[in-house]
């Protein structure tokens, strides 16, 4: 059998998050597309507009790859102005939601909800987006309670710098050097690492519940990872799972190109560091999902092999998890 599989040869989709819903396995990314916009440490060259929605039948390393259409287009979404990044969808009483950031008006990311009767779409977006929201990367989580949560936020390009306690105290101007786009609002090196947040949905799903908190990730000495520590500090594309009676949170180093999986016995965490689930691939990014399809376990992930390395350009993989 092959070690990793891509999905969608002949076309470029990344950030991949993947759920079975009713027996179906379903994968949405984001649509990558040439913009012809220059390559810069904020991310403009990710300037995509629309999402697929995917179902693959049977064995994920084999089974038929089905493009349910476009589900969502940025025409559509009155709120938003640019950058359709990375979405998720939860299911609750027959009906999807599609969370999704995109940039509004003045180009401050926040996280807009969109609706569909199907898993497959389409998906029918609100007119504003979450009130509270910002940033990127939201993953979908369902508790064992029943109780729905998103995971999200990314540094640099994602804009999660210049928030403290949910508020934005910093500007896009106080976050660029002089020289072009880079960010300068990261804690020092020595300052405990900006973290993913965490928030428990409202019971109709379309609003938060609570303030997003603080998932702390920390070492095996149970102190909370520093900013300097490329390696291990969380960068963007936070995923929850569980996993073996575990919490688990697998996210991307961002600058340093890993995926690691770090480990609680609560959902509020802390998260102990515990291991890399993916090196450096071919392309800046790396962004994956974690999910249990008929009793093993999977790892979606993009890389950019067949776009030749433009890094903007990539492609969806899958491989058993290790
Ligand atoms: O696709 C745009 C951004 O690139 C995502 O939001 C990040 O996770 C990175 O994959």
């Amino acid at each position: 059998m092959q070690e990793s599989r891509y999905l969608i040869p002949g076309d470029y989709s990344a950030d991949p998050s993947a759920h079975v819903f009713g027996g179906r396995l379903f994968v949405y990314p984001s649509h990558d597309r040439d913009a012809g916009i220059p390559e810069r440490d904020n991310g403009d060259h990710f300037d995509m507009v629309d999402y697929h929605a995917y179902e693959i039948k049977g064995d994920p390393m084999t089974g038929e790859v089905v493009d349910h259409g476009m589900v969502l287009h940025l025409k559509d979404i009155p709120w938003a102005k640019r950058q359709l990044w990375d979405n998720d969808v939860a299911e609750k009483d027959g009906r999807y939601y599609m969370y999704f950031p995109a940039k509004d008006a003045n180009d401050v990311f926040h996280i807009g909800v969109a609706i569909a009767d199907r898993p497959e779409g389409p998906f029918k977006p609100l007119p504003e987006p979450i009130p509270g929201s910002y940033s990127i990367d939201v993953c979908a989580f369902k508790d064992k309670d029943g109780a729905q949560y998103l995971v999200f936020g990314g540094i640099w390009g994602g804009q999660l710098q210049r928030y403290r306690d949910n508020k934005q105290v910093f500007t896009a101007a106080e976050d660029t050097l002089p020289d072009g786009y880079r960010c300068a609002l990261e804690p020092a090196e020595d300052e405990p690492a900006l973290c993913p947040k965490i928030v428990r949905l409202s019971d109709d799903m379309l609003s938060f519940a609570e303030q997003p908190r603080d998932i702390v990730i920390t070492d095996e000495n149970g102190n909370a990872l520093k900013a300097g520590d490329h390696k291990r500090r969380f960068f963007e594309a936070a995923w929850l799972y569980f996993k073996d009676g575990k919490y688990h949170l697998s996210y991307s180093t961002g600058d340093t190109h890993l995926i690691c999986d770090a480990v609680a016995d609560t959902l509020a965490g802390p998260y102990r560091f515990d291991r890399v689930l993916l090196g450096p691939q071919v392309g800046w990014t790396t962004h994956h999902c974690v999910v249990e399809v008929g009793g093993k376990w999977y790892l979606f992930h993009h890389d950019s092999v067949p776009s030749g390395g433009r890094t903007w350009l990539r492609s969806l993989k899958v491989k058993e998890l290790a």
